[in-house]
């Protein structure tokens, strides 16, 4: 299962994931032995490959003809992918999805192969060993769809309030035309779609003028949201990309999409060539707004009080790749705590994942892949372009989930330097000019030295007092905001504390409340959260984090306990600490909104 819906009535797709796949490690001991192995899965849950670092080889087969989309929606770190021999494509990042097209596949049985490397090799900025485990192999959904030659690749919906009250939306789908598109590969004649279709002769026009394929065909997009049908003026579909915008469409009759009622509807849309539907897409939407004023977060106009979790993809038995019944665990015991919100630290999550909040009315802080990476490291070259292909992704493909209500990039990387500084303008800069409905923001943690405050919609910040620091919640959260305010160049802003917490171990009780028991974690957890959330400015706090997690050897292993993070709330089974109890206490008992 790769979403909690169906996405096309029109297209045809098969799920390639769910599935065993012919797995063959390529480094190690056992190098060149081939096994069944589950995808979507972590190679590090296989018996015996608990540390593999390294080359693995992923091999399937699949019917098709014609046109083909491959999307994978995770593969970790770096990924080549193979159709019949020949490599179609590659990508660099685990936590966003890519696709390849490949033209003009004879009628029968064809060869895939993904060669998957989550090795920490030099070319990767975004990944070095860290306080938690990056997984590896094809730790997402696979799915394989028959595309004519030109499809819809997205539909993004903008949810507006008109003044009158009135739901509009802005609505913009992208339409691809295969021929004449570099991007899209013939297996023909093994060159792009541009050189291959020139060769074949494939875009003269016949008898009557018109054109062969699609090249330059009159098209339109018809959409239907909430029920409502909107059809575009007729544009005439060029090579590669086509942009067709609807503006101010009303929708009448919905209800507002919300935490207490997280009403969602569907919009598809029809790619319509010469007048007949040759492809579709549906995704859902929901009617809701997100706003900056003074020091809150308006959802709706209401100022947001945000009581959240952290939450990394990790699970002893499923690596990152955690099936969606455990994801929705997660969630259902994340929400009997009271919470409203998860941060997904510290990378873009898995879209099963942000449906089912989207069903579940839990916002969600969704960030870029980069934790804790100083200067230096964004120094490295290709940094800029991997953090930008990664927030591009996230955006492109996570934009109509109504549950996100932020973005957040850069967790407590160089943002105490001029060059760091450049990297967060540029990345703030992307976002903008992707997305100009939603907020966006960076957890901090340099306290006194961050050059970045003014870059941002929200100040964020992530402390541990009682725990790293000997100050009171109250002392240090007001230190923080008022150096932001009067010094850090953050003035007026909302305050957010993007992390709090301690560790416990699970099991470990101890009278005297010494570090790494239950007791000192309950104890810590409860004065942070009750100090926060009467702290005057403070829009609210995600506790770090909701379940303990592994981290990566050597340094970060040596200095956990267990090679874990416990932080958690519950372990990294879900077994609740005795810290469960006291933040539903604390949680259940605070208003999900604050005073207006
Ligand atoms: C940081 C960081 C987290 C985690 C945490 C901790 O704030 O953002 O990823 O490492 O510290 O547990 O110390």
């Amino acid at each position: 299962m790769v979403r909690l819906f169906e996405t096309h009535k029109i297209r045809k797709t098969k799920e390639l994931s769910g599935r065993l796949w012919d797995v063959t490690p390529q480094d190690g001991e056992h190098a060149g032995e081939t096994f069944p192995m589950m995808v979507p899965g972590c190679i590090e849950t296989y018996p015996g490959f608990g540390n593999y670092r390294g080359w693995i080889s992923y091999e399937t087969t699949f019917e098709a003809e014609g046109n083909v989309r491959l999307e994978f929606k995770g593969v970790s770190h770096f990924a080549d992918v193979y159709v019949d021999g020949k490599c179609v494509t590659e990508h660099y990042g685990s936590y966003t999805p890519f696709a390849v097209c490949v033209r003009d596949l004879a009628p029968g049985t064809h060869d895939l192969k993904v060669m998957a490397d989550n090795s920490f090799d030099d070319a990767y900025a975004l990944d070095i060993p860290n306080d938690y485990m990056s997984y590896g192999g094809i730790s997402r959904g696979v799915v394989l769809e028959q595309i004519p030659d030109a499809y819809l690749s997205h539909v993004h919906v903008t949810p507006l309030r008109e003044e009158d009250g009135a739901w509009t939306v802005r609505a913009e789908a992208l339409c691809v035309s295969l021929s004449g598109n570099p991007d899209a590969v013939s297996l023909c004649t093994g060159e792009t779609s541009s050189e291959g279709s020139a060769a074949a002769g494939a875009e003269k026009p016949d008898s009557e003028g018109r054109e062969a394929g699609v090249r330059s065909a009159p098209a339109a997009v018809r959409l239907w949201i909430a029920g409502q049908e909107f059809v575009s003026e007729e544009i005439c579909l060029m090579p590669g990309e086509n942009r067709v915008i609807f503006e101010q469409l009303r929708i009448p009759g919905v209800t507002a999409w919300s935490m207490e009622t997280p009403a969602l509807y569907e919009v598809r849309a029809e790619l319509l060539v010469r007048g007949e539907p040759v492809d579709d897409l549906i995704d859902r939407t929901g009617f809701r707004t997100v706003t900056v004023f003074g020091r809150d977060v308006l959802l709706n106009g209401k100022p947001l009080r945000i009581k959240g979790f952290c939450r990394h993809e990790d699970h002893p038995q499923y690596g990152c790749a955690l099936p969606v019944q455990a994801i929705a665990h997660d969630l259902s015991l994340i929400k009997d705590m009271g919470a409203n919100s998860v941060r997904t630290t510290h990378y873009p999550n898995d879209e099963l994942f942000l449906d089912l909040c989207d069903e579940l009315g839990i916002l969600v802080w969704e960030e870029n892949h980069a934790r804790g990476l100083e200067t230096d490291k964004m120094e490295h070259p290709a940094f800029e372009e991997q953090c930008e292909q990664v927030i591009r992704e996230m955006i492109t493909a996570h934009y109509n989930h109504p549950s996100i209500y932020i973005w957040g990039i850069l967790n407590e990387c160089g943002s105490d330097t001029e060059y760091g500084r450049t990297c967060y303008a540029a990345q703030y800069g992307l976002i903008r000019s992707l997305d100009t409905s939603r907020p966006c923001s960076s957890a901090s943690c340099r306290f006194e030295q961050d050059l970045c405050q003014d870059l941002p919609d929200v100040c964020s910040w992530n402390m541990y007092p009682y725990w790293y620091d000997e100050r009171t919640a109250t002392q240090m959260a007001t230190d923080v905001m008022t150096w932001v305010e009067e010094k850090g160049n953050g003035a007026g802003k909302p305050f957010l504390v993007t992390e709090v917490g301690a560790g416990g171990i699970y099991g470990f009780r101890d009278p005297s409340h010494d570090i790494w028991s239950e007791d000192l974690q309950a104890e810590i957890l409860e004065k942070q959260l009750k100090e926060l959330s009467e702290l005057p400015g403070c829009m609210g706090m995600y506790i770090w984090q909701f379940c303990d997690v592994r981290v990566s050897r050597i340094w970060w292993a040596m200095r956990r306990p267990k090679s874990r993070n416990n932080k958690g709330v519950v372990d990294e089974y879900r077994r609740p600490k005795m810290a469960y109890r006291v933040v539903k206490e604390i949680f259940q008992k605070l208003p999900d909104y604050r005073q207006a």
